[in-house]
């Protein structure tokens, strides 16, 4: 562990060049929050104050930080192997991790196609969607149905699909041909419901509006998270991912579940098609997959998708996609320390077993003042609180800020909704922690 340092402090000192991503970057380089090493649930700043991690990095560091057979993979790797063309080779770690990650997947889904993010996965699900029906005579189908209120990345693909309007807003037309299925939430039907709401399962009807609309010769694919994270912990109504499949099949629709946040273990399970016993045939994740520590996201498709572009001469690219760092040695290696240790800690069902007493916890929120609504699901809730008159997202900002600098806790925010996710490592003492900080963090502001 190495002390802060007169030296650390002067590096930091200046804030103008760095662009941050997603940040208000004014507000930020006024009053900046800096943080320089972390170990398991903490994070520590330049000043040596810890910091409570209550969302996993930003939902990725699902085993605790700086976990040391994590570290210790990639540093061996990092000292073995830097980087092999990926277009021209494969290293032996890029298979074992496939294989890995397909054995973690149920049914059929056993391919694995690796990029460097979650973005990098969805553009890369909806370029396989496509392709799939073109390499089987079925190139009409080029429509590609998301849903409001999902986030699927900042690729042009992904917010195209995705339905968060300032992602969308600014950028143009964005991809042609994309249509969306409506959110699921309703907090008239399903304010403080601990897991997948009773209401809001008939919503998946609404594909059949949509098939009906355009045609299902038009249309390649759905994609949907399972359970929507960004927006604030949407959990999937019962049924309705269910009632998505059946739809899907019947008008030989590909269903791609976008498992980015809810990929290895935030819902108690490997992944959530395996908690709602739904197989899609294409799979997004990231984030997990290494805990963060090393970026990389994927695609695992299922085996009848790949066979379908296993034709032609073989000497012939089958897919023409690809990243420089698909892969990459170090991902690799770091992407294997973590599934070793979600399986040796029984990570997952570490999970499973402390979500009642999450939810409990996170219940304890009801009833403060301005709290509207509390969701939650697996390790993951979500808190709305009442919007300041005519100043939407100012209260959620003021919590952020408040918890980080007066409770040491990281939440996150969309708009005026917290978003709460620790890693899988956490205590029950540590839930009543941050449930504790939280509220007082809301009772401070209102
Ligand atoms: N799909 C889903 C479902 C995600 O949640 C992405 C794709 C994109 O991943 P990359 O690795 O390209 O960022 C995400 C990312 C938040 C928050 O505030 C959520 C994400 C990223 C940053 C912040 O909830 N999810």
């Amino acid at each position: 562990m190495t002390p802060p340092t007169a030296a650390l402090a002067r590096q930091t000192n200046d804030l103008d060049a760095f662009w941050l991503p997603f940040t208000p970057n004014r507000a930020f380089k006024r009053a900046p929050k800096l943080i320089v090493r972390a170990k398991d649930m903490h994070y520590f700043t330049p000043d040596g104050r810890a910091v409570l991690d209550g969302l996993a990095g930003l939902w990725c560091v699902n085993t605790g930080h700086n976990r040391d057979p994590i570290v210790a993979a990639v540093a061996r790797q990092a000292a073995e192997l830097d980087y092999a063309a990926a277009f021209h080779f494969a290293h032996p770690k890029s298979f074992e991790l496939a294989s890995r990650v397909a054995a973690l997947a149920p049914a059929d889904l056993n391919r694995v196609f690796f990029c460097n993010s979650g973005s990098e996965a969805v553009d890369t699900a909806l370029k396989i969607a496509l392709a799939y029906h073109n390499v089987r005579g079925e190139g009409t189908r080029t429509r590609l149905i998301g849903r409001e209120r999902g986030y699927h990345g900042v690729g042009f693909g992904g917010i195209s699909v995705g339905g968060i309007v300032n992602n969308r807003k600014f950028f143009g037309t964005l991809l042609t041909g994309v249509d969306h299925l409506p959110a699921t939430y309703s907090r008239e039907q399903q304010a403080f419901t601990k897991g997948e709401p009773a209401w809001g399962g008939h919503l998946a009807d609404e594909l059949e509006r949509i098939v009906a609309l355009h045609d299902a010769s038009t249309i390649a694919a759905v994609i949907v998270e399972p359970m929507a994270g960004s927006t604030g912990v949407l959990p999937p109504p019962k049924g309705y991912l269910e009632r998505l499949r059946a739809i899907c099949d019947r008008h030989g629709i590909l269903l791609i579940f976008d498992e980015v946040i809810t990929g290895f273990g935030r819902l108690g399970h490997a992944f959530a098609a395996e908690r709602y016993g739904v197989t899609p045939d294409l799979l997004c994740f990231a984030k997990g997959v290494t805990a963060g520590a090393v970026p990389m996201g994927g695609v695992i498709a299922r085996e009848s998708l790949y066979d379908a572009f296993m034709r032609g001469p073989e000497r012939a690219i089958e897919l023409f996609h690809g990243y420089t760092y698909s892969a990459h040695p170090l991902a690799c290696a770091a992407g294997l320390a973590a599934l070793d240790l979600y399986r040796d800690e029984d990570l997952f069902g570490r999970a499973k077993r402390l979500e009642p007493g999450f939810a409990d916890a996170a219940m304890t929120l009801k009833g403060l003042p301005g709290v509207l609504d509390v969701r939650t699901v697996g390790i993951a809730a979500g808190v709305d609180l009442a919007p300041r008159p005519g100043a939407a997202g100012e209260r959620g900002y003021e919590a952020m800020e408040r918890a980080f600098h007066d409770e040491d806790l990281v939440i996150r925010i969309a708009g005026d909704t917290l978003a709460i996710a620790p890693p899988l490592i956490i205590s029950e003492a540590q839930i009543a922690e941050i449930f504790a900080k939280t509220a007082r963090v809301i009772r401070a502001m209102m």
